[in-house]
């Protein structure tokens, strides 16, 4: 279909980056060398733009972060492109439904509050994703779990070492355990959602609970590999989360 202003359809066989014109594959990559701010670095730039399959890199920003960094923003037209129909996601399969909806659905199917508990585990001091999913004020729009009438949500923050995690769900009767990890350095987000989701499963809690985590590099594909009930990245709110857990939970009751 050819959209409003544009010359040519795409080709979603070969899809590239649109810049100025369908298919010309225009991207703008930013990166740092650990190099002094001079034209030798641009070109160290440019060099290593081409060699990841930018054509005709241009160097359109440069900036010294200190004597030996510099920060580059380079233009050029991407040489690949990707076989869109091959293309294939693992989603969460529930259609979100609003704040008040998802209250309806709570009192009417599950018929009594839903017990939430989460935090940012083991070293991990990141608390704004979880804060997004669960803070009365919400993020971007969105309401957090703790204004829903039918959700008692608790929040216990950022590096909540993982035996005290399970001890607040043990506490709280928990029926939905939210976990957040944003640092992924050398895999670390996977390690301690392994070792979260072992000990879960030792203590015999894995059967009472809908386990969910997020995170930025958290995908549903990689949460499900995990032994994990769902998981949500960037773009996801309290809505997307609730009318998930909601749904898995009335799911377990019949
Ligand atoms: C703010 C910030 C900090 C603050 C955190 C303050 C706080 N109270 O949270 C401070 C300064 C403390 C910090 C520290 C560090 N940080 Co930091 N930080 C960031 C920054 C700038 C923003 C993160 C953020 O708030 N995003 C906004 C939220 C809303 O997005 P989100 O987390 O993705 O959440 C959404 C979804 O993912 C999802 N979600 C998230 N969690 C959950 C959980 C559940 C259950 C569900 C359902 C959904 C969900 O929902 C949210 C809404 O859609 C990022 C860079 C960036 N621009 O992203 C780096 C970044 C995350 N930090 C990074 C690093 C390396 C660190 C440090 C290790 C630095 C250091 N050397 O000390 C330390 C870590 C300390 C520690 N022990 O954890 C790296 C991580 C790299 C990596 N891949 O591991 C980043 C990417 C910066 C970078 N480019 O290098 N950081």
């Amino acid at each position: 279909m050819i959209k409003p202003g544009k010359t040519r359809a795409a080709d979603y066989s070969r899809l590239t980056a649109y810049g100025d014109t369908m298919g010309d594959g225009k991207v703008q990559l930013s990166f740092t060398l650990p190099v002094k701010n001079d034209d030798r670095g641009a070109e160290a730039a440019k060099t290593l733009a081409k060699k990841m399959g930018v054509a005709e890199p241009a160097v359109a920003y440069r900036g010294a972060l200190d004597d030996d960094f510099t920060l580059y923003v380079v233009y050029g037209s991407v040489l690949h492109s990707v076989d869109y129909s091959s293309i294939t996601v693992r989603e969460v399969e529930s259609q979100a439904m609003d704040m008040e909806a998802i209250d309806d659905y709570i009192r009417h199917y599950i018929k009594r509050k839903v017990v939430v508990v989460g935090a940012s585990i083991g070293e991990d001091a990141h608390t704004v994703g979880i804060d997004a999913i669960m803070n009365m004020k919400g993020f971007a729009g969105h309401y957090g779990l703790e204004r829903y009438q039918m959700i008692e949500a608790h929040n216990l923050g950022s590096q909540v070492p993982i035996p005290e995690f399970i001890e607040k769900l043990r506490e709280f009767k928990a029926d939905v355990a939210l976990v957040s990890q944003t640092v992924t350095q050398r895999d670390i987000h996977v390690k301690t959602l392994s070792l979260l989701g072992e000990l879960i499963e030792a203590e015999g809690l894995r059967d009472k609970l809908v386990l969910i985590c997020g995170g930025a590099r958290v995908t549903h594909e990689l949460a499900k590999e995990l032994g994990y009930d769902a998981g949500f990245g960037p773009g996801k709110y309290a809505e997307d989360v609730a009318s998930f857990f909601v749904e898995e939970l009335y799911s377990r009751l019949r």
